[in-house]
């Protein structure tokens, strides 16, 4: 059976981590099937969102760290360095990715889940960055993105004291977007995904690509990618339609991603 599991139905891909004796904790293997599907995803045209998620009871429970025991310091650069590209490469995905978080989002799952675009939680889910007890930094872009999601005083004390907390307080400080019962996570991440099938592809990727750049870099940066984003979008088939729609009253559109 793979550690990642890869199911596509109406252009919605998910990708479920299923390592569950480990918790779906991140070792080499997972880490290269994760690397494998991501990238043979940004080239599948039949694949307009990803969802990702976990099989049983953990979204990610961190990276393996009976794999990283022994680790010399070239070795846990390494490791990091790789995980960093794969986290970079789902980020930087073409196309929106949303992680369900359906259960422990712990070390690296925590990190993994952050370089989603968006995160919506079971009220099983918990989240941590318990690095420091283990005697380590968080390695996948923990310090990294955790700020600028929660801002840099919440991420201080979470990944200063390693504290764990609920879906609730995740919520409550913008680390997912929504909580739901256990058993309607994936339902809402289907639905949610849906809600950006139904808009031009080719503008849901450009928007994406501008709040991407533009929360790296200064406003005038930021605005500029956003202009040249808005000008292509003038040289689609969806742009004529989907204006088309409204001048001339109609509900229905009919978007072709070109
Ligand atoms: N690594 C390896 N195995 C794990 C991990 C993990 N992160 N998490 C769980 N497992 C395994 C357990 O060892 C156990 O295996 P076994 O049955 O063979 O003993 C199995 O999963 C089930 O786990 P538990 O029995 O512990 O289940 P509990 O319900 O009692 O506890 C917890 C669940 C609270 C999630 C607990 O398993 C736990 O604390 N796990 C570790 C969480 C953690 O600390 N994660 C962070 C890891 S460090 C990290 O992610 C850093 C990333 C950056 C690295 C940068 C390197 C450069």
């Amino acid at each position: 059976m793979s550690t990642v599991l890869l199911e596509k139905k109406d252009r919605i891909a998910t990708v479920t981590i299923n390592r569950p004796e480990a918790l779906n904790a991140l070792n080499a293997e997972v880490m290269g099937a994760l690397e494998e599907a991501f990238k043979a995803l940004d080239k599948d045209s039949q694949v307009d969102v990803v969802i990702l998620t976990g099989t049983g009871r953990s979204f990610v429970a961190g990276a393996d760290i009976t794999a990283m025991l022994p680790m010399t310091a070239v070795e846990g650069k390494a490791w990091g360095v790789w995980a960093n590209e794969v986290f970079l490469n789902i980020e930087n995905l073409s196309k929106p990715v949303i992680a369900a978080v359906n259960g422990f989002a712990l070390g690296g799952g925590c990190e993994l889940a952050m370089a989603c675009d968006v995160r919506i939680a079971s009220e099983k889910a918990k989240f941590a960055q318990p690095e420091v007890g283990l005697g380590i930094t968080p390695g996948f872009g923990g310090t990294q993105r955790l700020p600028r999601i929660v801002g840099t005083g919440r991420a201080m004390e979470l990944i200063l004291s390693g504290r764990q907390i609920d879906a609730v307080e995740a919520e409550r400080i913008g680390l997912v977007n929504r909580v739901l019962p256990h058993d309607q996570l994936m339902a809402a991440a289907e639905e949610l995904a849906r809600s950006f099938l139904a808009n031009a592809q080719i503008a849901v990727r450009q928007a994406k690509r501008c709040i991407r750049k533009g929360t790296q870099t200064d406003i005038d940066t930021g605005v500029a990618y956003e202009a040249e984003a808005f000008g292509l979008c003038f040289s689609t088939e969806d742009q004529t339609e989907g204006m088309s729609a409204f001048v001339e009253k109609r509900k229905e559109k009919h978007f072709q991603g070109r």
